[in-house]
C-alpha cells in the first residue's frame, strides 16, 4: 500500500577524518538537489576530526545553508551516538524522513531517489548490496564472508527478514524511529545498525530493500576493529533472547 511521506527529508552522516571524501560527497548531494523537487539536508555530525573536516563542513554550511548543516562534537564518540545525535537533531526540527549513510562514499546519493521511492510502500528502506542488483566493490574475500556471515547470524538470531540487515545506507519514516526509541540504543559498531531494524521490527515496521553497490572506502582508515566484532557477537544473542521472549521497545 502507498502511502505519501510528509515533511523535509535530512540526510546523516557521520565523518571521522573523511576531509579527501567529504567534498566529492557534497558534490554528489548537490548534484541529487537539481534532481529532486524535494532535496534532503545533509547533516554532518563531526568529531573533532584531526584533518579538517569539521572545517570543509563548516565552509559547505556557510556556501549552502539550504544543502548542508553541522553538529561539531569535541572528540571521536563514535558512529552509533553521532547518528543517534545527528537523527535526533533532524526530528527536532521536523524532518519526516531520515536517511543515513557513510561520508566515505561507499553510498552513492545517486541511489537516494530509489530509496526514497520504495519508503512510499514501507516504513523503512535499506539499501541493500545483497538483493538482485546490488553488491560490493573493491571488497577482499575475508571482508566478504565476514558481511554474508554478520548477515545469515543477525537473521538468524533476529527473525529479521532482510537481505542485508548490517548495512547503514538507509531510510526511515520519522514516527517510526520515535516508535523505536532509537535514543535508548547503546551498541556501537555493526550491531547498531542492526538493533536500530530489530526495534524497528518490533515496533511494527515494514521493511523494504533497494539494491545498492557499495564501493570500499579509496581514502582514509577503516575503523573495524576487533572490539565491534565482539560486540556484534554479543549482540546476537541479545537478539535471540529478545525474540524468545517477545520484548518490544
Ligand atoms: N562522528 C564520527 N564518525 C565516525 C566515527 N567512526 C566512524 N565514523 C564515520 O562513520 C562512517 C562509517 O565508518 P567507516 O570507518 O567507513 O566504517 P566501515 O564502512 O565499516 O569501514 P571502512 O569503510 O572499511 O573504513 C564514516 O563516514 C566515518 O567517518 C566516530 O567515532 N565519530
Ligand atoms: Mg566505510
Amino acid at each position: 500500500m502507498e502511502r505519501a511521506v510528509e515533511g523535509p527529508i535530512w540526510a546523516i552522516t557521520a565523518t571521522y577524518s573523511e576531509a579527501d571524501n567529504l567534498p566529492e560527497l557534497a558534490r554528489g548531494m548537490l548534484e541529487l538537489a537539481e534532481q529532486l523537487g524535494r532535496p534532503p539536508k545533509l547533516l554532518i555530525v563531526d568529531d573533532n576530526s584531526p584533518d579538517g573536516t569539521g572545517e570543509i563542513a563548516d565552509r559547505l554550511a556557510a556556501e549552502h545553508p539550504e544543502a548542508f548543516a553541522v553538529l561539531h562534537r569535541p572528540g571521536k564518540m563514535g558512529y552509533a551516538s553521532a547518528h543517534q545525535m545527528g537523527i535526533g537533531y533532524a526530528l527536532d526540527r521536523g524532518a519526516g524522513t531520515i536517511i543515513t549513510m557513510d561520508a566515505d562514499l561507499s553510498h552513492d546519493p545517486g541511489c537516494i531517489p530509489a530509496m526514497l521511492e520504495k519508503l512510499r510502500e514501507a516504513d523503512v528502506v535499506i539499501g541493500s548490496r545483497y538483493v538482485p542488483g546490488g553488491g560490493t566493490v573493491n571488497w577482499g574475500t575475508d571482508r566478504k564472508i565476514l558481511s554474508r556471515t554478520a548477515g545469515a547470524l543477525v537473521r538468524l538470531a533476529s527473525g529479521l527478514d532482510v537481505a542485508d540487515p548490517t548495512g547503514g545506507f538507509r531510510a526511515y519514516r520519522a514516527p517510526i524511529l520515535h516508535a523505536a526509541q532509537f535514543r535508548q540504543v547503546r551498541q556501537e559498531g555493526y550491531a547498531f545498525l542492526s538493533e536500530m531494524l530489530f526495534r524497528c521490527m518490533r515496533a511494527g515496521a515494514t521493511t523494504a530493500e533497494v539494491p545498492i553497490v557499495f564501493v570500499d572506502r579509496r581514502f582514509g582508515r577503516s575503523k573495524l576493529s576487533r572490539r565491534i566484532i565482539l560486540e556484534a557477537v554479543g549482540h546476537l544473542f541479545t537478539l535471540a533472547w529478545r525474540r524468545i521472549t517477545g520484548w518490544r521497545p
